[in-house]
């Protein structure tokens, strides 16, 4: 089944460029690894292709180990966006067969609270999920599986066999998950022909004290690290920026003043930048 739905909004492209450089990811250890919100327009461009997701420049979750999954199972990154209408989840795998209901689990704790919804189907999911969406059916309550809809959904490639792929689907915001402002996540690719999880997102998700994203339609107000800082450069690398040009300079530089002696006073002043030679004795001694 592949659907293709059209979005009503229209924005753009600029905004969308500029509400993605607000975008934020903040690095933890441990727990809650990362908050994001990528607030984004797709316009006339189809929110199913990849392709367009990496153009827009869209900011994805830290990735996952390169070929840590086992039995043909492997989650590269996953990337979040939203808008009025609509949550755009895209998972990318290093391997992975056609998307289907059998192997693709994402887990949702809609509340913030690991206290309330389901710990995956182990107990020991560092999350408490109110939802998880199994394929593309959208499931409340986990533990008594109550359907809620289809999810709109596509993947690139739709060739079978454990490859490389992107599987991205939509989330209706109004009839799907209303009143969700912000919802933890992980992912579980399972195997069901080998009968194992072979990969999860992050990779201690499975665990009671694992690691989790969050992602939220509000705006991130966590504080910046310092400018000088490594982390800031990370952060400002996850963005996905077309350029980006680090002075490293860590103390301000020495103005060299030129004082106004007319009767303009101090507001006159100027400075001697470079190519002036100040002060030298001059050629009248
Ligand atoms: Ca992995
Ligand atoms: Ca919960």
């Amino acid at each position: 089944m592949k659907i293709k739905t059209h979005l009503l909004v229209s924005r753009l492209l600029l905004g969308v460029v500029a509400a993605l450089a607000a975008s934020f990811a903040l690095c933890a250890q441990g727990g809650l690894l990362q908050i994001q919100s990528n607030p984004v327009s797709f316009g006339g461009l189809y929110w199913g292709n990849p392709t367009n997701w990496d153009n827009l420049h869209i900011p994805h979750f830290q990735s996952n180990p390169p070929g840590g999954g086992t039995a043909d199972r492997s989650i590269n990154f996953i990337s979040v966006a939203h808008d009025n209408s609509y949550f755009y989840v895209r998972v990318n795998f290093n391997e992975a067969p056609p998307f289907n209901g059998s192997d693709f689990y994402m887990w949702l704790d809609t509340d913030l609270n690991p206290a309330t919804g389901s710990r995956d189907f182990s107990g020991n999911g560092a999350i408490g999920s109110e939802f998880v969406i199994n394929g593309a059916a959208l499931i409340q309550n986990p533990s008594v599986w109550n359907f809620v809809g289809w999810l709109n959904w596509d993947q690139d490639p739709w060739t079978s066999g454990s490859l490389p792929r992107d599987v991205i689907f939509s989330i209706d915001r109004t009839s799907q998950l209303p009143f969700v402002k912000s919802f933890y996540l992980t992912y579980q690719l399972y195997n069901s022909g080998a009968g194992t999880t072979s990969d999860w997102y992050p990779e201690s998700a499975d665990t009671l004290t694992g690691d989790y994203f969050e992602y939220t339609t509000l705006e991130v107000t966590n504080p910046l690290p310092a400018a000088s800082s490594a982390k800031y450069g990370q952060l400002i690398a996850s963005a996905a920026p077309l350029a980006y040009y680090r002075l490293s300079e860590t103390t301000p530089v020495t103005v060299d003043a030129a004082t106004n002696s007319g009767s303009a006073g101090g507001s006159g002043n100027g400075a001697y930048t470079t190519g002036a030679r100040h002060p030298v004795q001059g050629a009248i001694v």
